[in-house]
């Protein structure tokens, strides 16, 4: 049977409707391949490529290859790229809302961060909205210990001690530690141990396994400070330029994205946990000195974040504790 001419002319003119529509995007990430951040996201956007016929493709640059991590945000923000994932707590000099989940021993369970992040979202959102991104999805990291590379019994066993930093706030845990903080990138650690610009971390079990710890290092103090969260954003008017179905598409595999992610990073907690161990790192939760001194120096910067954040941070603080 032969085709009506005037079929075969609207299956090519949807054919290439639809071909124009198609769009790729960018999106940077400072976390390596192999990192369960970055895992979840190559799998929401595979979702979105298939929810949408491969009308959205998102191309995904990990390791800070394609944007320098400090520059993430920013480079959203402008529209250079349109979607970026990158540590919240990073933005902390900012707004106080960025450095919430990164005040030592305020919420260490799963449970306690899920519970903060819900909390504050309405907060991150609006300040995000500010600089023209929508919030896609937030996924905690595990929760974060003390590399180093020789046994600590105590908090002044740090003292001197040049700790990698990756935020406002590790480097002030750090400083309150005795230690000296320096910044380094997750992608950039083989490199500072190697080189001697420091000698202890602080991080997740992920970031320790990601990063080959046992290369550098001996002893990982899990003692659960903190889980910071990694967000991922869009620019808004990159969104808005999408049709109401592509839209709906994304926001429905972020929101799966998101639910994912916070499984995943339980896993990992364990499965990296053990990982370490194997791989010859002594993992030990600390002597009760040792976790006494760091609660203390939380005590201390809750008090420091909850002047920072005033009123607002009042307001945040009642609603996490009710
Ligand atoms: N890994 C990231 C941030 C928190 C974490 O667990 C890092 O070390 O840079």
């Amino acid at each position: 049977m032969r085709l009506k001419p005037i079929l075969i002319a609207g299956v090519m003119l949807a054919f290439s409707a639809s071909a124009a529509q198609a769009v790729t995007w960018r999106m940077a990430t400072a976390y390596p391949e192999a990192n369960f951040h970055t895992r979840n996201i190559n799998q929401f956007v595979k979702e979105i490529e298939q929810g949408t016929d491969g009308k959205l493709q998102i191309n995904v640059h990990a390791s800070g290859s394609l944007i320098k991590p400090p520059e993430i945000k920013n480079a959203v923000r402008s529209r250079q790229i349109e979607m970026g994932e990158f540590l919240v707590s990073t933005l902390a000099n900012e707004n106080s809302i960025f450095a919430l989940d990164s005040v030592p021993f305020m919420a260490v369970s799963y449970e306690d961060s899920a519970k903060m992040y819900q909390v504050s979202k309405p907060y991150l959102e609006e300040v995000f909205a500010k600089q023209r991104m929508k919030v896609l999805y937030s996924v905690a990291w595990p929760p974060q210990g003390f590399y180093t590379e020789r046994p600590i019994e105590k908090i002044e066993d740090l003292k001197g001690m040049k700790v990698r930093a990756y935020s406002p706030q590790t480097e002030r845990f750090a400083q309150l530690a005795g230690a000296i903080p320096t910044q380094v990138e997750a992608a950039d650690l083989a490199q500072a141990f190697t080189t001697g610009r420091v000698n202890a971390m602080v991080t997740s079990s992920s970031t320790g396994v990601n990063s080959a710890a046992w290369d550098y290092l001996t002893h990982y103090y899990d003692v659960s400070a903190f889980l910071p969260k990694n967000v991922v954003v869009v620019n808004q008017a990159s969104f808005d330029s999408l049709d109401k179905d592509t839209q709906k598409v994304l926001l429905d595999a972020a929101a799966i994205a998101e639910e994912r992610g916070w499984e995943m990073s339980k896993e990992e907690h364990d499965t990296q946990l053990k990982a370490l161990a194997d791989n010859g790192i002594k993992v030990e939760a600390g002597s009760e000195q040792l976790n006494a001194a760091f609660r203390k120096i939380g005590e201390t910067m809750a008090a420091e974040w909850s002047k920072e954040a005033g009123k607002q941070g009042q307001e945040i603080l009642e609603a996490y504790r009710k």
